[in-house]
C-alpha cells in the first residue's frame, strides 16, 4: 500500500499525521510539497471529486456532524482518501497492526490519549492560531511556506496571490477560531493583517494567551520526567500536540517565547520533526506529571465542548439548521458561554458536537472502577456525564 499526505506546514493537523506515520516508520510523500506538478494536478483532481461525491473516509464511519476540511488528506495508492487526523492515527492501528499502538491498549489510557488529542485538536488550534495571527502577526512564514507549496501545483501568479490573499484571509477568520480582539486593536502590520474585534463579541486575546502559557507549563512538567506524554512511547496524544504546538516553529515571534518559556517542549518538537521520535516503545503510564496537563484540559477545552454540546441542543431546538463557518458569516448559531471566568461568544460546531459525544460515550464505556480511577485525576469529570450542572465555571 503507498501512502502519502495532502496538505501543508501550516496545518497543525498535517503536522500530525506525518509524525503518526514517521512513528510507524511508514515512507510517505507530502503533496503538493514533494510531488511533480502532473501527480499534484492529478490527486487534487481526484480529491476534488472525491470530496463532491461525499467518497472521502472517516475511520470507521463517516458522520453527519462532520465537514471536510481543507487540508489535510491521507492518500491510499493514490486514489482513495481519508480524513480526520484522529480517526487516521486509528486506521493506522487498524492497518499496521501494532503491540503499541496508537491508541493504549489499557482503556484508561486509551480514554486519556484520546482526550489529549482532542484538546489539543480543538482547543490547542485556538491558541496557535492565535499565536500565529496575533502574536506573530509581523514575521508569521506561513504565507511564504504555503505559496511555495502550492507553487508545486498552481502556476504562476497563483502562488503570489496565496502569499498575500491567505494570510488575509486566515486573520479575517480569527473571531470564528476563538480569537477576538479588543475594540480599537492596533497592530503593526498592514490593515488587512490587522486581527479583527467583532460587535458584541468580547475580547478573547488574554484568555487564549494565559491558556498558551498554561498548556505550556504543563507540557515541561511531563516531559521533565519522561519522554513522552504516556510514557516511553509516542502515542495519537503527542501526535496532536506536537501537530498543533509545532505550527508555530515557522512563526518566529512565538518560537522564540516557546524556546524562552519552554525549552524542554521545544527541544521534544524538534525531536519529532525530525523523525527521532520514530519507533519509540514501552508500556504506556499516567504519571502523576501529567496532571497539571488534565487540569489545564478539563479548564478549557472540556467546559467548552460541553457548552457547544449545549448550544447546539438549543439552536437544533430553535430549528436552526445551518452552523459552522457558513453560520458564523451570517451571523447564525452564535451562543455565549464562559471559560475560566471569561465571556465568550462563538458559533456552534458540529465537528466539535461529534468530538464530545464520542469522548462522553467512551467515558459511559468505561468500566465503573475505571471511570473511578479517572475521576480523581480529571477535575470536573462530571461533565462527561452531562449532568446539568454549571458549565463554564
Ligand atoms: N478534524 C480535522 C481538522 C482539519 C482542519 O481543521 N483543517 C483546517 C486546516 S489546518 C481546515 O481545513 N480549515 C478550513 C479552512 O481553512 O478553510 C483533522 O483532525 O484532520
Amino acid at each position: 500500500m503507498k501512502l502519502d499526505v495532502w496538505g501543508v506546514e501550516a496545518s497543525p493537523y498535517l503536522l500530525k499525521v506525518e509524525a503518526l506515520l514517521t512513528s510507524r516508520g511508514i515512507e510517505f510523500c507530502r503533496l503538493p510539497r514533494d510531488g511533480s506538478r502532473w501527480e499534484n494536478i492529478v490527486t487534487a483532481w481526484r480529491l476534488s471529486r472525491a470530496r463532491k461525491h461525499r467518497a472521502v473516509q472517516r475511520y470507521p464511519a463517516m458522520d453527519a456532524l462532520d465537514e471536510y476540511p481543507e487540508v489535510p488528506y491521507l492518500v491510499v495508492n493514490g486514489k482513495h482518501f481519508q480524513y480526520d487526523s484522529s480517526a487516521i492515527a486509528a486506521w493506522l492501528d487498524k492497518q499496521y497492526p501494532s503491540a503499541e499502538p496508537f491508541y493504549p491498549i489499557d482503556p484508561v489510557h486509551a480514554f486519556v490519549a484520546s482526550l489529549i488529542d482532542e484538546a489539543f485538536d480543538e482547543y490547542g488550534l485556538y491558541m496557535v492560531h492565535h499565536q500565529r495571527w496575533v502574536c506573530s502577526a509581523s514575521d508569521t512564514a506561513m504565507g511564504e511556506y504555503t505559496a511555495a507549496e502550492m507553487g508545486r501545483l498552481l502556476p504562476p501568479p497563483f502562488p503570489g496571490r496565496v502569499r498575500v490573499d491567505l494570510p488575509r484571509r486566515q486573520v479575517r477568520r480569527c473571531p470564528y477560531l476563538f480569537s477576538v480582539a479588543p475594540d480599537g486593536y492596533r497592530a503593526n502590520v498592514e490593515p488587512r493583517r490587522v486581527p479583527p474585534s467583532r460587535p458584541g463579541f468580547p475580547p478573547t486575546h488574554a484568555l487564549l494567551e494565559d491558556s498558551w502559557r498554561d498548556f505550556l507549563a504543563a507540557m515541561e512538567t511531563v516531559l521533565a520526567v519522561q519522554p513522552y506524554l504516556l510514557g516511553s512511547r509516542f502515542t495519537v496524544a503527542d501526535a496532536s500536540a506536537y501537530g498543533q504546538l509545532s505550527m508555530n516553529l515557522i512563526d518566529p515571534t512565538t518560537a522564540a517565547e516557546l524556546q524562552r518559556r519552554a525549552p524542554l517542549t521545544y527541544q521534544w518538537l524538534l525531536h519529532i520533526r525530525d523523525g527521532e521520535h520514530r519507533g519509540s516503545s514501552g508500556k504506556t503510564v499516567l504519571s502523576p506529571a501529567l496532571q497539571a496537563l488534565l487540569d489545564i484540559v478539563m479548564k478549557t477545552f472540556a467546559p467548552l465542548m460541553l457548552q457547544n454540546e449545549r448550544a447546539y441542543q438549543r439552536a437544533i431546538g430553535d430549528g436552526q439548521s445551518v452552523f459552522n463557518e457558513a453560520a458564523f458569516d451570517r451571523n447564525l448559531a452564535l451562543y455565549h458561554g464562559e471559560l475560566r471566568g471569561q465571556p465568550f461568544r462563538a458559533v456552534v460546531k458540529t465537528f466539535q458536537v461529534r468530538v464530545w459525544r464520542d469522548l462522553c460515550r467512551a467515558w459511559q464505556q468505561l468500566a465503573a472502577d475505571d471511570r473511578d480511577a479517572l475521576v480523581s485525576l480529571l477535575p470536573d469529570a462530571w461533565l462527561f456525564a452531562g449532568r446539568p450542572e454549571k458549565a463554564g465555571s
